[in-house]
């Protein structure tokens, strides 16, 4: 069967662990517990009549004291670059993190996963920046790990990309 990587980039505590575990094993727990190095994840998606084993790797979200490590991104086919829409430098982070990924695995697809979306009264990201982005030829999805909303739709989305480009 075919296989693809795709890894989960951002910051620290933005809920890329929680955006598997909802998709992989629809659950959602409110207790933060961060990654350690990287936790492997599978999930077998049927697109357009085709299967696709989508390797999920979670990777530990970077901070002022940590790096993600490159080297974790390679032979990825996709990348999930997710925010905390709660927090501003959330996004920043993922600016830079972004043209890193690019600078080691070249151009392949990403989407920019806006999550927390949920939190309705903190936003910090306002809408006019996201449309710039789109403008930009961005990708961009809301999600809420915590009631499901967006999250098949993100990981079906980067399923097209990979097979379709
Ligand atoms: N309200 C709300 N809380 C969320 C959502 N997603 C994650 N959280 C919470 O945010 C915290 C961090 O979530 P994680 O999924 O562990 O974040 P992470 O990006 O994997 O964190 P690191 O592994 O440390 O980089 C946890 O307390 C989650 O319960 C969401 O969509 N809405
Ligand atoms: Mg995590």
């Amino acid at each position: 069967m075919l296989q693809k990587k795709v890894c989960m980039v951002g910051a620290f505590a933005t809920g890329k662990t929680s955006l598997v575990a909802r998709y992989v094993h629809s659950i959602f727990s409110d207790n933060y517990q961060t990654t350690v190095g990287v936790k492997i994840d599978k999930k077998t998606i049927n697109y357009r009549g085709k299967e696709l084993n989508l390797i999920l790797w979670d990777l530990y979200g970077e901070d002022e004291f940590q790096k993600v490590r490159m080297s974790y991104l390679r032979g990825s086919s996709a990348y999930l670059l997710v925010v905390d829409v709660t927090r501003y430098n959330t996004l920043e982070k993922a600016f830079s993190l972004q043209n890193r990924v690019e600078e080691t695995i070249g151009k392949v697809p990403f989407i920019l996963v806006i999550n927390k979306s949920d939190l309705t009264d903190e936003w910090e990201i306002d809408k006019a920046e996201i449309e710039k982005l789109e403008q930009k030829g961005w990708i961009i999805i809301q999600t809420s790990a915590k009631t499901g909303q967006g999250v098949e739709e993100v990981f079906e989305t980067i399923a097209q990309k990979i097979l379709e480009g």
